[in-house]
């Protein structure tokens, strides 16, 4: 079910070979590529149309200067970058991210990984990522609105509503997406849906917030049904305590789950009564207050904070990593198996090094790769899409039924992909078939693209 078959192997090698410093691109596509090898033996098709050397290469790459002024009056200079990775099923789509550590190979793994999350969700969204190496973490609200509108000014003719369509990632939230509305709308001279987050008065829907982390937790749900289990009276950790990681920890508590962890580039928080009430509440200011540091929450409620240290050591039934890439490593994968933990659900996009991954694999615990569990962020901003396209608006029930949907389908989805291509119950597998058979087959109906 798990093997790398020739024509995966020759293209894995030529990126390899082309793009020897792309870590965590080749990583990404070693791992959807691991996946595919029955599939590509029963479909020769795929072969002969060289669907895998094409789907590996971005359609489009645009990296640009932003240069912007601080408050005390100097140029500051960043990069910007916009990936089209792939346009087959939908307008590119998919988020932007402010981060220090970005660099191109770590946009096209997230565009490469998008592409397949977008086909999952069963909307009609192509793959796409961006961002910029800008550092919001210290920046007063008019150096974000700069260096925003400078990001847009090179933008805008990049991207629309049918072209391309951004959103948030680490370190872009509402605040970010409604300085760069405001400047994409002046520069058109047009009031259309071309990002979504927006705020709920301007076109935002309702749930976008919350939907990354709420359908997480509905996809772990639908994971533990298949044992007979659920999520009430369960110990879970989670890393990180940005947007997604909030979402996670209202719904699990809202499930009867007790949160006990979350972390921050500065380590962790052991919270053994249970993040709930105003703690959750406290998150959403954490965020905006402080936000590199997680100790804060540990003065203020008194509880245990570990340094350095990330929360995978803590004993628990339930893990959702919900920060960045490659924060669980093989260390951190061994201690959450002895401890007995039932199910990883990643939360972050390729939260597990790739021996940490194999580790989780073979230790047949419930475990779910991002591009599944983590897709109701990108399926909430398609119904926001729905929504500006027929300038209508849905309450708050219709979008959250609409997700769950999703969420279950996507689950349904992997499990009958693996069963038909490979062995059952590896939603790994399930959601890399799933997600490429939706791709690759609109690749061949639409031809030589
Ligand atoms: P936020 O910016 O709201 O939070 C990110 C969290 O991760 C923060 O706690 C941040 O701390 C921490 N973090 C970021 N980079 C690093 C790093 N290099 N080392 C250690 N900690 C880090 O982002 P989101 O919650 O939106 O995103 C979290 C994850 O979920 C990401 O992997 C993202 O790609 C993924 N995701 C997000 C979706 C969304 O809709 N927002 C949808 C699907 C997936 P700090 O800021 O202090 O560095
Ligand atoms: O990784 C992701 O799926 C996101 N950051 C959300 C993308 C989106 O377009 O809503």
């Amino acid at each position: 079910m798990y093997f790398m078959n020739s024509y995966c192997n020759e293209v894995l090698k030529t990126v390899e070979s082309k793009y020897p410093w792309e870590k965590e691109f080749i990583q990404a596509v070693n791992e959807v590529f691991l996946s595919l090898g029955a599939l590509i033996e029963m479909e020769p098709v795929y072969r002969e149309e060289k669907i895998l050397d094409r789907i590996v290469e971005p359609e489009r790459t645009y990296i640009f200067r932003v240069p912007w002024r601080d408050d005390k009056g100097n140029i500051q200079v960043n990069t910007g970058y916009r990936i089209g990775f792939n346009s087959t099923l939908g307008p590119y789509k998919g988020g932007l991210r402010f981060h220090p550590s970005v660099t191109l190979s770590i946009f096209k793994f997230l565009g490469f990984e998008q592409t397949f999350k977008n086909a999952l969700t069963g909307l009609p969204l192509g793959g796409g990522k961006g961002g910029s190496d800008f550092n919001p973490k210290g920046r007063s609200n008019n150096e974000i609105e700069n260096f925003c509108q400078s990001f847009m000014t090179s933008l805008y003719n990049h991207i629309g509503p049918n072209t391309d369509v951004p959103a948030g990632d680490i370190g872009v939230g509402a605040r970010e997406i409604g300085y760069l509305f405001g400047q994409y709308k002046r520069l058109k001279n047009v009031f259309e849906g071309v990002l979504t987050g927006k705020g709920l008065d301007w076109g935002g829907s309702l749930m976008r917030p919350e939907a990354t982390g709420f359908g997480a937790t509905y996809f772990a749900e639908e994971m533990l049904k298949t044992r007979g289990e659920n999520i009430d009276g369960k110990i879970v950790t989670v890393s990180g305590f940005g947007n997604v990681a909030w979402g996670v920890v209202t719904k699990v508590t809202d499930l009867g789950g007790k949160v006990v962890t979350l972390s921050g580039p500065d380590g962790f928080i052991h919270d053994k009564e249970g993040i709930s009430g105003e703690k959750i509440d406290y998150m959403l200011k954490m965020r905006v207050s402080s936000r590199d540091r997680v100790q804060d929450y540990a003065e203020k409620f008194k509880v245990d904070f570990y340094p350095d240290k990330r929360p995978w050591g803590v004993k628990c039934d339930i893990a959702f990593p919900s920060a960045t890439e490659n924060e669980m490593d093989e260390n951190d994968a061994k201690e959450l198996i002895s401890n007995g933990c039932r199910c990883v659900t990643e939360c972050a996009n390729m939260p597990a090094t790739q021996k940490a991954m194999d580790l989780l694999l073979e230790s047949k615990i419930l475990y779910s790769p991002g591009k599944a569990s983590n897709a109701a962020g990108v399926a909430c901003s398609g119904l926001e899409m729905a929504q500006n396209s027929t300038k209508m608006k849905w309450t708050r029930e219709e979008v959250d039924k609409r997700l769950r949907q999703i969420m279950t389908d996507i689950h349904i989805n992997c499990l009958q992909a693996v069963e038909r291509y490979g062995a059952r119950g590896n939603y790994f597998a399930g959601a890399n078939i799933a997600g490429f058979i939706k791709v690759a087959n609109a690749m061949l109906d639409q031809g030589n693209t």
